[in-house]
């Protein structure tokens, strides 16, 4: 029994130094060591062995199954060694390689129009202004003179906040136009004035070709002594060549807001269809563009400003509609629809 443990002890051993890969290690382990292993076997065997044997041969079988035990272990450590040394040597890292290519960010094309209005308006003296999105019902409607009761609240479908309501200016309301910056400018500021307001606005509305419910305003005007008409068609002029780059025909109308008088509305030449005619001008060639008009007195009393001593004008375009000119983009829905085929294209 122990010529035979000793044998046992020298073929695993021999394996043991053999062995060239962890794998290679752990099926010597089963063979020997393992449950149905062949030391296991002669371990089982002990206590079937005369009583004077089973002492001996019980305590070399566990002296063997130690030094095995130790021998697998040092292996063991000593290819892990090895195949991480084989992996770091595999594994060449070359620096100068360029990293992977993330893809950047641009510029949405409505914010690319805005900065390219904010800089044209910008050159002729306006200043910038900003206001809140979610607006009160005094300064969207009260303070340009559409009171509660005014039948041209109906021309503006609004989206009410719920549960909100401030006692001095009434309820919450997603702003349906950027026209509640002029009233809080004046009382900012007071005049004289040049300012334009780009910004979002919403209307309760069912969509179509050239109607969202989410769309971009810029609002415009100048307060101070001796502003007529006239200078709004000379900035008009000035803004549209400039943003253009060539001649684009304009047409003037009377139109009704409550917050202008006299108020007038202007049209561009449809630049999808060159004015024959298409959905986004619904076949008519001329896209409304924007509302204008002097101030009222009653905006400008509600500003603070005296309006025995000074005047002005007022106009609001569609920001959105001015993109869809600008890259003939057929459908207005497209702009704020999150495609980014679509966006990318810009
Ligand atoms: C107004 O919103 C007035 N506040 C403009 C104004 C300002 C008049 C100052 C006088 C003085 P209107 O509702 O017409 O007016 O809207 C102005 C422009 O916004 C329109 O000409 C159009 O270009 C754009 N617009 C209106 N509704 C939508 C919509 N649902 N989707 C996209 N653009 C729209």
């Amino acid at each position: 029994m122990k010529e035979q443990l000793l044998a046992l002890q020298k073929a695993c051993l021999d394996a043991i130094k053999k062995a060239d890969s962890s794998n290679a290690l752990q099926e010597i382990e089963v063979k020997y060591l393992g449950r149905k292993g062949e030391l296991t076997a002669i371990l089982r065997g002990v206590k079937d062995l005369p009583d004077a044997q089973k002492p001996i041969v019980g305590k070399l079988s566990n002296e063997v199954k130690t030094v095995l035990e130790e021998a697998l272990e040092n292996k063991s450590k000593e290819l892990e060694k090895e195949e991480l040394n084989k992996q770091l040597q595999d594994d060449t890292f070359d620096i100068t390689i360029p990293g992977p290519d993330r893809s950047l960010g641009h510029v949405h094309p409505l914010s690319q129009v805005q900065h390219q209005v904010e800089k044209i308006f910008n050159s002729m003296g306006f200043m910038i202004m900003d206001g809140p999105e979610v607006e009160s019902e005094y300064y969207n409607f009260e303070g340009l003179n559409i009171p509660a009761w005014h039948p041209a609240r109906d021309m503006q479908d609004t989206f009410f906040i719920k549960g909100k309501h401030d006692k001095k200016h009434g309820r919450m309301v997603l702003r349906t136009h950027t026209s509640p910056v002029q009233v809080r400018t004046m009382e900012k500021y007071g005049a004289p004035l040049r300012v334009i307001v780009p910004g979002r606005t919403f209307r309760y509305e069912a969509t179509d070709a050239s109607h969202d419910t989410t769309f971009y305003q810029v609002e415009g005007f100048m307060i101070d002594k001796n502003i007529s008409i006239a200078h709004l068609k000379g900035v008009l002029a000035q803004f549209l060549s400039s943003l253009f780059g060539k001649e684009v025909t304009v047409r003037i109308r009377p139109g009704y807001f409550p917050f202008v008088e006299p108020g007038l509305e202007v049209d561009f030449s449809c630049l999808i269809c060159g004015g024959k005619g298409c959905r986004v001008c619904k076949y008519t060639g001329w896209v409304e563009f924007m509302g204008a008009g002097m101030i009222h007195e009653n905006v400008l009393k509600a500003g603070g400003i005296d309006p025995k001593k000074w005047q002005g004008w007022a106009f609001g375009f569609g920001l959105t509609r001015l993109v869809m000119m600008r890259h003939g983009i057929d459908d207005i829905r497209l702009l704020l629809g999150g495609d980014l085929r679509f966006i990318n294209q810009f």
